[in-house]
């Protein structure tokens, strides 16, 4: 057993064999320039800063034998995946489905739909393809985990106020025990992330844990 005594809110305890990491959306589409991230109007560097500290994780969940997801949003071609509430949002030049730098924004296949290289996955790791916000809604990623007997579910990646709180919060109500590693995550609106992170340990951990990824190479 490994705990992080300085995790907030309060010491985070995790069997390495019962654990996963799981890498949220770290796709080219929202982190290197032409992407949907960039075409949304954002500043992309912000997500590319934490690559580095990702890389860094994940070498380290790699070494300790931990399960390893990463998770990719992403649409069929067709879109038949992709409901018009969700396409229609966003700015006109800029929809899921339309062709871009990278190829078409957030479909399946696509060069753009990519993880990054240096996250890229190995053989063995679930790579788990996403419609939604959420790693859990229209996935497998459930049976998945359960099949393995994962528990404890270390979190990264972008964008923390959508994709990973969604996807934290869903772990969380299906009873995993969930912690945010805190500069392994980003938002192109800096004060969201914040935000997140505060919202997630408040309350005695209402949503689970976070600490830094110091503190957590520290303990093991
Ligand atoms: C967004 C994500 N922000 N991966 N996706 O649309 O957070």
């Amino acid at each position: 057993m490994t705990s992080i005594a300085c995790a907030k809110p309060a010491p985070f305890t995790f069997d390495a064999r019962t654990t996963a990491l799981v890498l949220i959306d770290m796709q080219r589409d929202f982190i290197e320039p032409g992407g949907f991230g960039e075409a949304l109007g954002n500043d992309v560097s912000l997500l590319a800063g934490i690559v580095p500290t990702v890389a860094r994780l994940l070498a380290h969940a790699r070494a300790a034998g931990w399960q390893v997801v990463h998770t990719r949003e992403s649409h069929a071609p067709d879109l038949s995946d992709c409901p018009p509430a969700k396409r229609l949002r966003g700015t006109p030049n800029a929809r899921i489905g339309d062709a871009g730098p990278m190829g078409r924004i957030l479909i399946r296949g696509e060069p753009g739909n990519d993880i990054v290289e240096a996250l890229a996955p190995l053989e063995g790791e679930l790579v788990i393809d996403k419609p939604g916000k959420g790693a859990f809604y229209a996935t497998r990623l459930g049976e998945e985990l359960a099949q393995r007997g994962v528990t404890h579910l270390v979190f990264a990646g972008v964008t923390t106020e959508v994709c990973v709180q969604t996807s934290m919060r869903e772990a969380n109500d299906r009873g995993f025990e969930c912690l945010l590693v805190e500069e392994a995550t980003a938002s192109y609106i800096p004060a969201f992330r914040d935000a997140t992170l505060s919202m997630i340990h408040s309350q005695g951990g209402i949503v689970g844990w976070t600490a830094t990824l110091d503190a957590l190479l520290e303990a093991v």
